[in-house]
């Protein structure tokens, strides 16, 4: 009878300790989804369109981080966007208009990027 109770409450334990992580594991999720929903109202959005076989250039302001996305003018591999600001590499492939590449907030200057393979060029003017 005894055993029976421990078996039962290892079995108990078990289960809420399974519980527990798919809670967790459940609420990273939505975590995520949050943390994205409010970065939108400290970043500046700016979408950049395609000229010829380069990028039109884009104008944003100084001291706010950027959310880049490229709008359905954008075609072929200039939707791979790279940007190298201080060393550091920024890329990504923007499959949709909705997708986004975040960077950190600029100082004021012009800053050429291209696409991944180096062939399509634009330039983001901080003012
Ligand atoms: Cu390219």
């Amino acid at each position: 009878m005894k055993n029976t109770t421990i078996l039962f409450l290892v079995i108990a334990m078990i289960v809420l300790a399974g519980g527990f992580v798919f809670v967790n594991g459940e609420s990273t999720i939505t975590g995520n989804v949050v943390s994205g929903g409010s970065l939108t109202g400290e970043m500046q959005r700016v979408v950049i369109s395609q000229d010829g076989y380069n990028y039109k250039d884009a104008v944003a302001e100084e001291g706010k981080p950027i959310a880049i996305s490229l709008d359905s003018s954008v075609q072929g591999c200039l939707r791979a966007i790279n940007f190298n600001l201080d060393g550091k590499k920024y890329s990504q492939y923007l499959k949709s208009e909705s997708d986004v590449l975040q960077l950190p907030a600029l100082k004021k200057g012009t800053y050429s990027f291209s696409c991944s393979m180096g062939m399509g060029f634009g330039k983001l003017i901080i003012k």
